[in-house]
């Protein structure tokens, strides 16, 4: 066995200066400590193998979770390179893994790396915030291993043995005195490689947890790339046409996008730069938009679908029902926006709108059988607008004569200041009445619901403005919905559902999230809407104070304190069991309550969720409103 050389010299002091820095702000490489960032690491190095992958070397990318939250990503490329910089001395390899940005330094001459992270930091930073990282390589015949701790070489690349093979194998185990919890979720990461094996065609990732007693186990491959993302997008909806449609360019800038439309209400545009979620859009997302409506108009006027006297249709009525998703490999991508994941490169708008502009106009002449189902459907959604157009004027004139805009049923709050005002919407008569008792008028508003709500996933703007349940949120609200909606006139800051911990209260909690979703999504976006935790049990004993709990495990820990010897446990049904006081000291005074903030950060999952509880299939609901909480995360206490 030879051993590489090995010497510290000065630029590898400069080496362990920069690891350091990412230890001492590992928020600034990937975001955050939370479990988001520790997933980010898994994703570093998977992009790393889907890179490879694009380059068309590697076919197989395969993710283990061991017990201990060890994670292995192994792939079947050519391996990273073992050779030895003459001036460094040091291998390809661990230059890569302890250089920070090395991949961005080979990359920008090689033109390697296409794809990266939502950070592209690379795999130095994983390799910073790991308690160990050991690296195996097969490749010009040989394995080579090497092993690093919180990102100090403890072995340098060394010969181990034969091989025919060719890969890379990475193995680490995350810093926990960095990381809040090491604890990696199977689903976030599953989701994760889906998305990724769908925006590369024929790569297969395959994950295995093997943390539990019974193993989980997932396997991505798909041929059809973008098509099968779409059909997979689309499984729960009635679909417009059959097939997908699929347009790509190859080019400087490679663009893939595939859309089909189904009869939903809805606008489902997904985008990609590099395999990154570009959740904010951008330019390549503005050149589609634009060219989707000329496209449509121009053929509409040209098969005489619109006659000389009609109106253009407006590019929300040719998005209505569409699912697409983009996918764009840029060079050197400028990522804008709060989260960092709006495209700001201006070339790429034109150059995906010439592209659309092409290739959808030619697609249309081919397939007149689709173009005319897809306008059809565009034709009614123009009507259902100016319906609904009509009937937002027709509120606004009677609010007008009303002279108050707000419904009768909402208690409101005496401050007018939206960043310190609150509404709570309630479900039922009593705990609606409860909550008007037990709140803190100066800032904390009640809006009582009840009944069945209307289910906006089969239901336009029109009948929204008109429907006596949402009409009366949307008033409170006071922001509007739709593309009228404008975050900065809402007028409470906290706009908190308080619903029974029941399957009717999680069936209202879900219709009006999926309302909030289709409607007001900033609101979701911003961050505005939360629920209401409302205890399940209290817990009585004499001389004691009462202890609400809100889960049974706290229930249980509270029963190990205290003993289960004359303790009365009441199991709390429905929040109209609990008079004002105790509705106040459980649920809605900020200094004691449990809110839970719904987060957006995931749209297509939410959708996905969404449209299998609203859609036309019925199997998987029931499965899916037992296990409710799904999309919403971050306990904010
Ligand atoms: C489990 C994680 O990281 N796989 C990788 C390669 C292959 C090459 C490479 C990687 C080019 C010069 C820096 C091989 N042969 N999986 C991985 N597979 N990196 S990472 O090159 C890296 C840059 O050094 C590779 C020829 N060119 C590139």
């Amino acid at each position: 066995m030879e051993k590489y050389e090995h010497k510290y010299g000065a630029d590898q002091i400069q080496v362990l200066e920069g690891l350091e820095a990412v230890r001492k702000r590992p928020g600034m490489y990937i975001g955050s400590v939370s479990v988001r960032g520790l997933h980010h690491l898994v994703y570093e190095i998977v992009d790393n193998a889907v890179d490879e992958a694009l380059a068309g070397y590697c076919k197989n990318i395969h993710v283990t979770i061991d017990k201990g939250n060890i994670i292995t990503v192994e792939d079947d490329g050519r391996g990273i390179p073992v050779d030895i910089h003459p001036k460094t001395k040091i291998s390809a390899a661990e230059t890569v893994y302890t250089v920070l940005h090395a991949g961005g330094k080979f990359g920008g001459d090689s033109g390697y790396k296409v794809s990266g992270g939502l950070h592209g930091v690379g795999s130095s930073v994983v390799n910073a915030l790991s308690q160990w990282v050991e690296v195996t390589i097969q490749r010009d015949g040989g394995i080579f291993q090497m092993s690093f701790e919180r990102g100090k070489t403890v072995k340098p690349l060394t010969r181990i043995g034969d091989s025919k093979k060719t890969g890379t194998t990475v193995k680490f185990l995350a810093d926990d005195t960095i990381f809040e919890t090491l604890q990696y979720e199977f689903e976030v990461l599953e989701t994760r490689f889906r998305e990724m094996a769908f925006l590369t065609k024929g790569l297969r990732i395959t994950i295995e947890d093997l943390r539990e007693e019974t193993p989980k186990k997932a396997d991505f491959c798909f041929e059809g790339g973008l098509v099968s993302f779409i059909e997979y997008l689309n499984n729960n909806k009635e679909k417009i046409h059959p097939k997908p449609i699929f347009i790509e360019r190859q080019g400087e800038v490679p663009v893939e996008i595939s859309i089909q439309y189904t009869t939903s209400y809805t606008e489902n545009i997904y985008t990609f730069v590099n395999n990154i979620n570009t959740i904010e859009g951008g330019t390549h997302l503005e050149g589609f938009k634009t060219a989707l409506t000329k496209v449509f108009n121009d053929y509409a006027r040209s098969h005489n679908i619109l006659k000389e006297k009609d109106e253009n249709l407006k590019g929300e009525d040719i998005r209505e029902g569409i699912t697409a998703v983009i996918s764009v490999k840029v060079k050197e991508p400028q990522f804008e926006g709060q989260t960092k994941t709006k495209l700001g490169n201006s070339e790429v708008k034109g150059i995906v709108q010439s592209m659309v502009n092409d290739a959808l106009a030619t697609f249309l002449e081919e397939n007149p059988n689709t173009a005319k189902a897809i306008l059809e459907k565009c034709i009614s959604a123009a009507r259902a607008r100016e319906a609904a157009r009509k009937a937002r004027e027709l509120v606004r004139r009677k609010s007008a004569l009303e002279n108050t805009t707000l419904p009768g049923k909402l208690a409101d709050c005496s401050s007018k200041n939206p960043e310190e005002c609150e509404v709570y919407i309630v479900e039922g008569d009593s705990a609606g009445g409860s909550a008007k008792q037990g709140r803190d008028r100066r800032f904390q508003a009640i809006l009582p619901l009840w009944g069945k709500m209307l289910n906006v996933e089969k239901s336009r703007a029109d009948k929204i403005y008109n429907n006596d349940k949402l009409n009366p949120v949307i008033i409170a609200v006071g922001a509007g919905i739709g593309s009228d909606f404008d975050i900065t006139k809402i007028r409470y800051g906290k706009v908190i559902i308080m619903a029974d911990a029941d399957v009717d209260g999680a069936h209202i909690r879900t219709l009006l999230l999926t309302f909030f979703f289709r409607y007001m999504r900033p609101l979701i976006e911003n961050g505005n809407v939360y629920l209401a935790q409302p205890p399940l049990f209290k817990l009585s004993k004499k001389g004691m104070e009462d202890i609400y709990c809100y889960t049974d495990e706290e229930r249980d820990k509270a029963l190990a304190e205290i003993g289960t010897e004359n303790v009365t446990i009441q199991r709390y049904k429905g929040l109209g069991e609990m008079n004002p006081e105790q509705l106040w000291e459980t649920t809605m005074d900020p200094a004691r309550r449990i809110l839970i903030k719904v987060t957006m950060d995931d749209a297509m999952k939410a959708d996905e969720t969404f449209t299998i509880l609203m859609g036309d299939e019925i199997g998987p609901r029931r499965e899916f409103i037992e296990q409710n909480a799904k999309y919403v995360k971050n306990l904010d206490i």
